[in-house]
């Protein structure tokens, strides 16, 4: 894009901001401090490097658009190019199964940090850092539904042995890489039938949670999350852990919560609970996707959903509370599209929140005007905050507007469509 009409467009744009009492040249230095955790599973469907299994646990990629990454050196170039066509400096979110075993198989129980060292150089040369997240799923050992609830005592002990080798990959990712590391832990044990005991299986996760958790680890390398669901394909009638399982567990624990947009009822949306999770607690992970109809975890995009998240961190002064991570993953259009699309979506959010007047939106409300704050509202939709997302990703050496989408055809057709 000509940079003498992206910086036209914005010395207006600045202008007519100013009027409403906004600093645009404050919000983009303050935007350039926001890192967005990538997910690495968008790169391949959540397919992962540790053997041939399919996708269990209830999370389905639906689409088979040519080109997914088929080797960790392949999924992190991938994810080079994606971060060449964003703004900003973010971070990478990789999944156990997604280790480097030098075709050895190694078992979940048994994972070591070695078997990541690949992914923590190449984060260091790229000047990231990474988050990380055990893998309780596409394994024989969940096939049955269980994991860290389960009833034999053998699968139980594989799966706290799991959490346990996990957390120490993440306290390492975050010693070398002097950033610490949020190791997320989601499960997907539930029943798909309603079941006559709710509250043994949940009695169990508490004991195995507490026996993954009992080592201290030095919150600068690592921080452990715990993720809720309402429903998984095959666990429709009953999730052991619940909202109120894991937000209950987070505050007796001092835990992150994670909140993911898709596990919730349709009609709930994950903005209106930041503010009340976070008087009780210091720090939560956001699981930033789209669920249509059902937890689908389409492509993030500019929804009334994804504002009022932005919205929510930026007003509410959450950003230094809040760990912002992406969890879709399409399989039907160009993978390194979609990454993209939803992670510009998710960081042009955040700045069009920074750059709201909302010490003027308050006051409105504070008087009582609610009819000014309404008009107010509705005509900040109409601002040209595009001009202002063009300038910044020009600024940060990104593609701005959609001249991304030239990149990422010609890394098509370089690239992707040589992968059969
Ligand atoms: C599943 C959860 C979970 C996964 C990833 C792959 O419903 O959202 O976060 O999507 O761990
Ligand atoms: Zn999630």
């Amino acid at each position: 894009m000509d940079r003498g009409r992206v910086e036209k467009a914005y010395a207006l744009a600045k202008e007519q901001y100013a009027g409403f009492g906004v600093d645009t040249d404050a919000a983009l230095k303050r935007l350039a401090t926001v890192p967005i955790s990538l997910h690495c599973w968008q790169g391949d469907d959540v397919g992962g490097f540790e053997r041939d299994a399919a996708l269990s646990g209830g999370i389905m990629a639906t689409g088979n658009y040519p080109g997914k990454a088929r080797n960790a050196d392949e999924l992190r170039g991938d994810v080079e190019k994606v971060l060449s066509l964003l703004p900003g400096r973010h971070r990478l979110n990789v999944h156990a199964i997604y280790l480097e075993n030098q075709g050895r198989p190694v078992e979940r129980d048994a994972i070591e940090p070695k078997h990541f060292q690949g992914w923590i150089d190449w984060a260091k040369d790229q000047g990231i850092g990474m988050d990380f997240n055990p893998t309780y799923f596409s394994h024989p050992k969940a096939d049955d539904g269980f994991t860290l609830s389960h009833r034999d005592e053998g699968i139980r002990r594989f799966w706290v042995d799991h959490g346990i080798a996990c957390r120490k990959i993440g306290a390492e990712m975050g010693r070398q890489l002097r950033s610490p590391c949020v190791t997320n832990f989601w499960i997907p044990d539930g029943y798909k039938d309603v079941p006559v005991d709710r509250k043994g299986p949940r009695e169990i996760l508490r004991r195995s949670l507490d026996e993954v958790f009992a080592e201290p680890i030095d919150p600068a390398r690592n921080r452990d999350s715990v993720e809720s669901k309402l429903f998984g394909i095959g666990s429709e009638s009953y999730v052991v852990g619940s909202h109120e399982f894991y937000l209950g567990y987070a505050v007796a624990n001092k835990k992150l919560l994670c909140l993911d947009a898709g596990h919730f009822h349709p009609t709930e949306t994950i903005s209106d609970k930041i503010s009340s999770v976070l008087t009780f607690l210091d720090e939560i992970l956001l699981h930033v996707s789209r669920g249509v109809r059902w937890d689908s975890d389409h492509v993030v995009t500019a929804t009334d959903d994804l504002r009022a998240i932005a919205e929510e961190l930026v007003r509410g002064d959450y950003l230094g509370r809040v760990h912002i991570g992406l969890d879709f993953f399409d399989a039907s259009i160009n993978r390194i599209a979609a990454w993209t699309i939803g992670s510009r979506a998710m960081i042009r959010q955040l700045l069009v929140a920074m750059i709201e007047p909302t010490e003027r939106l308050r006051r409105m409300e504070i008087d009582g005007d609610f009819t000014s704050r309404l008009a107010m509202l509705e005509e900040l939709k109409a601002m040209p905050f595009g001009a202002v997302w063009d300038y910044y990703c020009l600024k940060h050496d990104a593609p701005a507007g959609i001249e991304w989408m030239v990149e990422a055809k010609k890394y098509e057709s370089d690239v992707l469509s040589r992968r059969v």
